[in-house]
């Protein structure tokens, strides 16, 4: 009998085992859930008087501020905003930058392209996974909405034991800084200066913002409208950001502005370049940074300098004629002798000279891929497509254009239109593939600068491979190319190359990076140049690509990439509001 107790005994021990295992398993489960935890944020967007120059304006607010809170996140979790649209005249919809929306198309957030916009009163759920750790942000992409100050930046850690754990140690903490542009006229105003015949143009900023603070000279206002012109208003007092001598610091900063170009310095400390658009890269280190919209970096600094002075962050205007005084904010040192908000003894830093592209481009070749984080792009392409950027005339109206085809949003979203096969909803027919490489003179006026608009799409064979090359050219002004920032939706692509004058389609891309490039959602194509790009298509969806200086886009400067449309799961009703979907849908 004692051998069948022992095999009780056993068989029960085992049983315990399996019970202490399940247990195991299960609290095991438990905490991974517990880890990929859901970040809640309740907005609601409306107009508030603001002060963010110390010259008042009606801004687009989030929760009553601009910019926007910051997301913070850790890679996995889920990110639930819900959004309440309390602008009474004025639609809205919240782009998630950087964030590819893995399996979640229609939380892109881009009004006719991923969804109908969201009308005054109503309120709609964005849900998506951050997928990935690093610097992004948010902003309006429904007409100019940007720059009238909705906006925020989105910090994603590292998952803990993450192989996307940083590649590079900081002791002393993180700091934030946001970069924008800031007009006193309405972004109305704007808009409808646009599309004036004769153009009236934006203009130049009145002020360059570092987390939404900036010093408008007061003084310098005609008398009637100084009144609206604080100097000391609370909201305009330059940012401080403190650190601890010796230690080092991780500067996470992203640009939203509309049209400028910056350049970024915190004087007298170099920084060291580590991440881009949430990809690491080889650690390099520079005086100053030149941070085009739509893009993020971030840069370790030391705090080695005499703590007892104060130190300005400048950012300046590159690539346009500056018309705009340096951003400024203050770096103070903890136990030093000068009060956190004393300003710094000597005058801001005045950037490079504005029109030195050699010295950007520069700095955009020394951007690749940190070696343990290096992603080998695939050796060729499935298909290239070359974008011509000109700027021209459409019925008497200043216009940009992609391969002579100036870019308009449909109505009905293309998400919308393509799952429910409404075919009437844009134009069916393709834009050009390419234009005349081999004879167009970038660097002259061009004969005929007629253009037409078009709201036809790219569509992408899933999962291939595509390269897209953007040729920059003078515009309809003698001598005069600009930088344009350009952003994919959806997707990070590898930045192949960068050149300058005419691409050559035979001879370019035997000069592409293909060991180390860096992974980005942003770059620039510079003046008079070429950027070279590659990408896979394989997110299913349908996804913008633009220049994102905002009256860029307005103006028609971007196209639209459909790919795996068939594997969309059904779409939300709540991105369906705009369409009739005649016997289909609802
Ligand atoms: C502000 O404007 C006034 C009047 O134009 C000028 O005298 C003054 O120097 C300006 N101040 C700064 C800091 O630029
Ligand atoms: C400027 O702003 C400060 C702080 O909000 C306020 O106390 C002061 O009254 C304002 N000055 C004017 C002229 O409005
Ligand atoms: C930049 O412009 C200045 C004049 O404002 C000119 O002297 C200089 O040669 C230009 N530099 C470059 C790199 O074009
Ligand atoms: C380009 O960068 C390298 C270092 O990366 C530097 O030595 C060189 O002077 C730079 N050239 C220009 C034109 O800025
Ligand atoms: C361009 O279009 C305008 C009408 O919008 C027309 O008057 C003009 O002749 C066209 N230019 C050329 C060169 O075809
Ligand atoms: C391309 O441009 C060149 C120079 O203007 C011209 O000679 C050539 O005919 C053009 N080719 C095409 C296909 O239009
Ligand atoms: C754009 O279209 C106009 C009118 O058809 C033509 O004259 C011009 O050469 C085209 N430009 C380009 C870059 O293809
Ligand atoms: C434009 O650039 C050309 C050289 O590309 C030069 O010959 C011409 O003088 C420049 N014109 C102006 C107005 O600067
Ligand atoms: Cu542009």
């Amino acid at each position: 009998m004692s051998g069948g107790g022992a095999a009780m005994e056993s068989s029960l021990l085992c049983a315990k085992q399996l019970l202490l295992c399940c247990l195991f398993l299960f609290l095991w489960a438990l905490a991974a859930v517990a880890e990929a935890k859901t970040v809640h944020e309740q907005w609601d967007i409306s107009y508030q008087f603001t002060h963010s120059d110390c010259v008042r304006k009606l801004a687009v607010t989030i929760n009553g501020g601009t910019p926007g809170p910051t997301i913070r996140a850790v890679q996995g979790d889920t990110v639930v905003v819900t959004v309440k649209n309390l602008l009474m005249t004025e639609n809205v919809a919240i782009h998630w930058h950087g964030i590819r929306q893995l399996g979640t198309p229609w939380a892109d957030g881009t009004e006719g392209v991923t969804q109908c916009p969201i009308l005054p009163g109503d309120t709609f759920e964005y849900r998506f996974v951050v997928d990935r750790p690093g610097t992004y942000m948010y902003h309006a992409h429904y007409g100019m909405q940007r720059s009238a100050g909705l906006n925020g930046m989105i910090v994603v850690a590292a998952a803990p034991g993450s192989a996307d754990a940083e590649p590079f140690a900081y002791d002393g903490g993180e700091h934030e800084v946001l970069l924008n542009d800031w007009w006193h006229k309405s972004t109305y105003e704007q808009a409808a200066g646009l599309a004036a015949v004769p153009i009236v143009w934006v203009g130049e900023p009145q002020s360059l913002l570092i987390n939404g603070r900036g010093r408008y000279n007061c003084s310098a206002m005609a008398s009637d409208a100084a009144a609206a012109c604080n100097a000391t208003h609370p909201e305009c007092a330059p940012q401080v950001f403190a650190v601890v001598p010796g230690r080092t610091y991780r500067f996470r900063i992203a640009s939203v502005t509309s049209l400028s170009a910056l350049n970024f310095e915190i004087e007298g400390h170099e920084m060291t370049v580590v991440e881009t658009d949430g990809h690491y890269v080889k650690p390099f280190v520079v005086k100053n940074l030149n941070v085009y919209s739509g893009e993020t970096y971030s840069v370790l600094i030391k705090a080695d300098q005499d703590p007892n002075r104060n130190y300005w962050l400048a950012s300046n205007v590159v690539s346009r004629k500056p018309g705009t005084p340096t951003g400024t904010a203050v770096l103070s040192y903890y136990g030093g002798r000068s009060s956190p908000r004393a300003p710094p003894p000597t005058a801001p830093p005045a950037g490079p000279a504005w029109n030195d592209s050699a010295y950007r481009i520069n700095q955009s070749l020394a951007t690749v891929a940190h070696p343990e984080h290096a992603h080998p792009p695939p050796p060729r392409a499935d298909r290239t497509i070359l974008l011509l950027n000109s700027q021209n005339k459409i019925d008497g109206r200043i216009k940009w254009a992609i391969n002579n085809v100036s870019f308009t949003l449909p109505h009905t979203p293309y998400l919308v239109a393509l799952k429910h096969g409404l075919l009437g909803a844009f134009d069916q027919r393709p834009p050009p593939e390419t234009y005349n490489h081999t004879g167009y003179d970038v660097y002259g006026v061009q004969a005929n600068p007629n253009a037409t608009t078009s709201d036809g799409l790219y569509r992408l064979a899933f999962g291939s491979v595509v390269d897209v090359v953007l040729q920059n050219a003078n515009m309809l002004a003698p001598n005069n190319s600009e930088t344009h920032p350009w952003h994919l939706h959806g997707h990070d692509f590898w930045t192949l190359g960068f050149g300058v004058g005419r691409f050559d389609p035979a001879v370019h891309p035997a000069t592409y990076n293909l060991r180390d490039p860096v992974m980005k959602n942003t770059v620039a194509v510079h003046p008079f140049g070429w950027t070279a790009l590659r990408f896979r298509a394989d997110n299913p969806g349908v996804w913008a690509f633009h220049c994102h200086i905002e009256a860029h886009f307005f103006m028609g400067m971007g196209v639209a990439f459909e790919e795996g449309i068939e594997r969309v799961g059904d779409l939300p009703e709540e991105i369906r509001r705009c369409v009739s979907t005649k016997g289909g849908g609802h």
